[in-house]
């Protein structure tokens, strides 16, 4: 990797941490408290995925035709771009390139502007088709791993009567019945059409967390618990007790805009 390879914010109490790798914000720090969860066993140096912080999934969400086709998709595998820089905001830009157009052929731009201000992380994603005559279908999610002292007491508001699709049930279909999800075993649940805002409790220092997106109608938690975290290369076996993935997306659907156009996917996380 380029030397240059990490951006680091910083206002007041908070900090962040982004790498070009994928753009993906490893560390959020209020008052020196992390925010984010990040594997000790992630690899760091470009040559996968970040197992950690926020990951950007783009254009396709998990498997999308085999090994060919990187899982998740690329975004979160490319080296992007840092175009503009102050204290506390960087953007970030991704654009088609020869390799990108061998998994996905579309020409696209991607412009991500992460901001930090007071409790708040600030990620926001301007997907554009400059294409002059082809639509342009994709999913996109923020693969966020929020850190917490101890996954089996967190709650998660905001999805009850709602419609998902389990993962570890064959990915048949439910309705949510729980005022607030619990994480008690192995979860991986694809929840649609979800509140703008939800709610995660007991996390770092006690805290509640704020999700709030736009333009990100589903929202994906996932945990591994302990059995299937030994499978992950990248995990180290006890992680599983130590994040939540909460992951604000549009994956049932695909998103498709016309030549030109832009589509704008935001995500804001604040300790309250
Ligand atoms: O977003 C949930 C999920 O798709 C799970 O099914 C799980 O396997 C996870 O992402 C991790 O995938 P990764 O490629 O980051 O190891």
């Amino acid at each position: 990797m380029a030397t240059e390879q990490i951006v680091n914010l910083k206002n007041g109490d908070a900090e962040a941490t982004i790498y070009l790798h994928g753009a993906t914000v490893t560390s959020w720090k209020i008052k020196g408290n992390e925010q984010l969860f990040v594997s000790e066993a992630s690899k760091l140096d470009g040559s996968s995925h970040i197992m950690g912080g926020v990951p950007i999934v783009f254009p396709k969400f998990a498997d999308w035709g085999g090994p060919d086709r990187p899982f998740h998709g690329f975004a979160r595998i490319t080296r992007w771009s840092l175009k503009n820089k102050s204290d506390n905001s960087a953007t970030f830009e991704l654009v088609d390139s020869e390799l990108t157009r061998s998994y996905w052929n579309y020409q696209f731009k991607l412009e991500y502007t992460v901001n930090i201000d007071g409790n708040a992380l600030r990620s926001c994603l301007s997907i554009q088709n400059p294409s002059k005559s082809e639509n342009m279908p994709f999913e996109i999610l923020y693969h966020t791993f929020i850190r917490v002292p101890d996954v089996r007491n967190i709650t998660i508001s905001g999805l009850k009567g709602l419609k998902y699709n389990d993962k570890t049930r064959n990915f048949d279909e439910f309705v949510e019945n729980r005022d607030l999800v619990q994480i008690q075993g192995m979860t991986d649940s694809v929840y649609r059409s979800t509140p703008d805002v939800h709610l995660i409790t007991n996390a770092v220092g006690g805290k509640t967390i704020e999700l709030k997106k736009s333009g990100l109608p589903d929202l994906v938690v996932w945990n591994p618990w302990s059995e299937a975290s030994k499978t992950f290369t990248d995990l180290k076996p006890y992680d599983w007790k130590d994040y939540v993935c909460t992951e604000a997306g549009s994956v049932v659907k695909q998103i498709v805009i016309g030549p030109g156009q832009n589509y704008v996917a935001t995500q804001i996380l604040t300790v309250l």
